[in-house]
């Protein structure tokens, strides 16, 4: 195996997940949250509702030519902010990582950026929103460590979990890349890299 590869090679394969443990250092982290400032400053934090009409506890906004969005018409890609403003520039820290990490993939034209702030949480779900499942959905975690929840293609499969800490990245990829998972909880204030506290997690996809 070359140098290159053994880099890159995950710490660890939960369910099938590939996870690099701190695979931003502390300056890197630093660089990658200046860039999802400027993210939410073009394209505001706004919490999505349920199809059935409750709001997400988590603050989302996005970048690149699609973002995420949910309301009652059900979960979906808008082509901008839903304020009218065009979403920004997928942030150029996260595009290195995913060319870094999956060089064959295709190009990603969404990167959703979830904000979590105290006693916020994201249910089990699957992400089938996009077009390709070839293509693997990388998430970047940035700020208080969170407790991952991961299962298999079926929600009532069994679930293993993993604290995801700052600079900590992952994907579903290959055969678990329709696994369920989610967030069952933040241990608020474990990291001092957002002011106030609180979790950014940055998924990049291919939607089309
Ligand atoms: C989160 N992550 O870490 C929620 N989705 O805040 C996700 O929902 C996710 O980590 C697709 C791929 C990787 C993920
Ligand atoms: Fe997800």
């Amino acid at each position: 195996m070359t140098e290159e590869k053994r880099a890159h090679r995950p710490d660890l394969v939960l369910a099938g997940v590939p996870i690099w443990k701190g695979f931003l250092d502390e300056a890197a982290q630093r660089a990658l949250l200046g860039e999802v400032r400027q993210v939410v400053r073009a394209a505001p934090m706004f919490s999505p509702r349920t199809p059935g009409g409750k709001p997400l506890s988590v603050q989302m906004t996005s970048a690149g030519r699609y973002g995420w969005y949910s309301d009652r018409q059900g979960y979906r890609y808008l082509p901008h902010h839903p304020s009218g403003t065009p979403w920004p520039e997928i942030p150029p820290e996260a595009l290195d990582i995913w060319r870094t990490l999956f060089p064959a993939a295709r190009a990603p034209d969404c990167c959703l950026v979830n904000l979590y702030r105290d006693g916020a949480r994201m249910g089990l779900h699957q992400d089938r929103d996009e077009a390709d499942f070839s293509q693997p959905v990388l998430s970047i975690s940035l700020g208080d460590a969170a407790l991952f929840r991961i299962g298999g293609p079926e929600r009532r499969g069994p679930t293993r979990s993993v604290w995801l800490e700052s600079g900590d990245v992952l994907a579903l990829t290959g055969p678990s890349r329709l696994a369920f998972h989610g967030i069952d909880r933040i241990r608020f204030g474990s990291s001092r890299l957002l002011a106030g506290g609180g979790r950014l997690n940055l998924t990049l996809r291919v939607v089309d």
